[in-house]
C-alpha cells in the first residue's frame, strides 16, 4: 500500500490544462447554452384578433382568455424537456400582459380577472414552481404608444417598462429584443437607444443574456430553425464563415421557429402543427449544430396550449428519448494519439465518461489528432455526437468520422465546426470500431463528449 502511494507521489506530475483560447463564453452565456431547448410563447391581443401584427388600436376588452392556466404551459414544456420559457410581455401592438403603470393598453383594462390579472406574474409563478427559467420578449416597436417616434421620450418609456419587468418578477435568464422599427403614428422614425436598454438589463438582471438585438446571443438569420453546418460562436468570421485570426467576441446563435405557420395562435392553424419528422429535423439542425432551439408554441384564446401542439410535443420528447436512449460509446475502450498528461487528466477516456467538465485534450501545439473507440462487438448506430469544452473556447474547424469495415476505414461524415454540440445523422451502420479525427483546429482540441446512438 505504502509503496503504491509513494509511487503515485513520485511518479505523477499532474498535467496543466490547455490555456483558454479567447474569446470564451461568459458564465451567463454558458448557462444559457446548456438550456438547449427554450419555449417561446406568443400571446396577447393578436390571439383574439386572428392577426400576427396588431396595430395598437385594439380594445383591451378583447383580451379575455376563459381558462388561462400558466401551469399547463410550464408543465407541457417541462415534460418535453424545455429548460426556459420566453413570454411576449409586449408585442408590436404595445399591449402589455402585465399591468404597466406607464400605459392603459394592458391587461388592467381587460375584463379578464376583473382587470386585476397579470399574465406575467402567473407565468413567472408557474415557472418558479416547476424550476423553469424565465425569459421575456419586449418589443421596442410599439404601434400604440403615442410617444413612439419622439425618440428620447419613447426611449424613456421603454426603459421604464423594462425596469418594471426586470424588477417585479424575480430572476430573468434571457431578455429578447426584436429589431423591428416601424414609423411612428406621428410620421417620425424612432431611434432606439440600445445601449441604455442594455444598461437597464445589466443593472437589474446581471445574470440575464441579452438576445437578438443584443451583445450576448445572436439571431441565427432565419425563422426555420436551421443553423449553418459551420456555426461559430466566436465572431467575427470572414465571408466564407471562417473566423478571422483574432476573433473578438463570443456571440452564439439561437434558432427561433414556430411549431405552427404563425407566431400567434389562429384557429385555422390548429391542423397545421409541424409534423414530428420536421420537428426532429429542426432539433438536429439547431441543437445539433452548436445552437439552441427556441420553439414557439402559442397559447390559444382560452389561454391554454392547444391539444394538437401538446400531443406533438409529447411525441417529440418520446422520439428524442428513443433516439438518445443509450450512448453506445460510453465507457468503452478508447485510444487516441498525443496526450497532454496522464491518462486520467486529459486522456481520451475523458471524452467518454459522460461527465461535464472533463475532456480529452492534445498538447498545446497539436491541432490535429484522432480518437478511436472499440465497442467490444459490432453495434448498430445512426447518430454521432461530438462536444467541445467550450468554456476554453470553440476550436475545431474540420473533422471526419470513420468506421472500420472488413479491416479498412470508411468515411461516414466530413464535417466542420463542433462547438457545444454537433450531431450527425446517417443511415444505420453496424461496426465495432469508430474513429473521430480532428483535421484542423484553432488550438489543441478539447473534446468533452462523444456519443453513438442507435437512432430510430
Ligand atoms: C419578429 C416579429 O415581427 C414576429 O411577430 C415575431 O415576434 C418574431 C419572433 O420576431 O421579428
Amino acid at each position: 500500500m505504502l509503496g503504491n502511494s509513494l509511487l503515485l507521489m513520485v511518479g505523477v506530475v499532474a498535467a496543466s490544462p490547455p490555456a483558454p483560447l479567447p474569446p470564451v463564453p461568459t458564465p451567463q452565456q454558458l448557462a444559457w447554452q446548456r438550456c438547449e431547448l427554450i419555449m417561446f410563447l406568443h400571446f396577447g391581443v393578436n390571439t383574439f384578433t386572428d392577426r400576427e401584427w396588431g396595430d395598437g388600436t385594439e380594445d383591451p376588452a378583447i383580451f379575455q382568455p376563459k381558462a388561462l392556466d400558466a401551469r399547463q404551459w410550464v408543465r407541457v414544456a417541462k415534460d418535453a424537456g424545455f429548460k426556459m420559457m420566453i413570454l411576449t410581455a409586449k408585442h408590436h401592438d404595445g399591449f402589455c400582459l402585465w399591468p404597466s403603470q406607464y400605459t392603459e393598453h394592458s391587461v388592467k383594462n381587460s375584463p379578464w380577472r376583473d382587470g386585476q390579472g397579470d399574465v406575467v406574474q402567473e407565468f413567472v409563478a408557474a415557472c418558479r414552481e416547476m424550476d423553469m427559467k424565465v425569459g421575456f420578449y419586449l418589443s421596442p416597436w410599439d404601434r400604440h404608444e403615442k410617444s413612439y417616434g419622439d425618440s428620447p421620450v419613447y426611449n424613456e418609456y421603454f426603459r421604464n417598462q423594462l425596469t418594471e419587468l426586470l424588477t417585479r418578477y424575480g430572476d430573468v435568464a434571457e431578455m429578447w429584443f426584436d429589431g423591428a422599427c416601424g414609423e411612428g403614428s406621428n410620421g417620425k422614425k424612432q431611434v432606439y437607444d440600445w445601449e441604455s436598454y442594455y444598461k437597464v438589463v445589466r443593472d437589474k438582471q446581471p445574470n440575464a443574456v441579452i438576445a437578438i438585438c443584443g451583445p450576448d446571443v445572436r439571431w441565427v438569420g432565419n425563422e426555420s430553425g436551421v443553423a449553418r453546418e459551420m456555426e461559430w460562436s466566436v465572431r467575427p468570421v470572414d465571408d466564407n464563415g471562417m473566423p478571422v485570426p483574432e476573433p473578438t467576441t463570443w456571440h452564439p446563435a439561437e434558432c427561433d421557429v414556430s411549431i405552427r405557420p404563425g407566431w400567434f395562435w389562429h384557429a385555422k392553424e390548429d391542423a397545421q402543427v409541424k409534423p414530428l419528422d420536421h420537428l426532429l429535423d429542426i432539433y438536429f439542425s439547431s441543437v445539433g449544430r452548436n445552437s439552441l432551439l427556441l420553439l414557439n408554441v402559442p397559447p390559444n384564446d382560452q389561454g391554454l396550449l392547444p391539444d394538437a401542439d401538446v400531443k406533438r410535443l409529447q411525441e417529440f420528447r418520446q422520439a428524442l428519448d428513443e433516439i438518445f436512449r443509450e450512448n453506445l460509446a460510453l465507457g468503452q475502450k478508447v485510444q487516441a494519439n498525443g496526450k497532454r498528461g496522464r491518462m486520467d487528466d486529459f486522456g481520451p477516456d475523458k471524452a467518454l465518461d459522460g461527465e461535464e467538465g472533463t475532456y480529452w485534450s492534445l498538447d498545446d501545439d497539436q491541432t490535429e489528432g484522432w480518437i478511436e473507440v472499440d465497442l467490444g462487438q459490432p453495434m448498430t448506430f445512426s447518430v454521432s455526437k461530438m462536444e467541445e469544452h467550450i468554456a476554453l473556447g470553440q476550436r475545431v474547424m474540420r473533422y471526419r468520422i470513420e468506421v472500420k469495415e472488413k479491416g479498412s476505414w470508411r468515411t461516414v461524415v466530413e464535417g466542420t465546426t463542433v462547438g457545444y454540440r454537433k450531431l450527425d445523422r446517417f443511415p444505420k451502420i453496424t461496426a465495432r470500431h469508430v474513429r473521430w479525427s480532428i483535421l484542423e483546429s484553432r488550438g489543441c482540441p478539447t473534446i468533452c463528449g462523444l456519443g453513438l446512438y442507435r437512432g430510430r
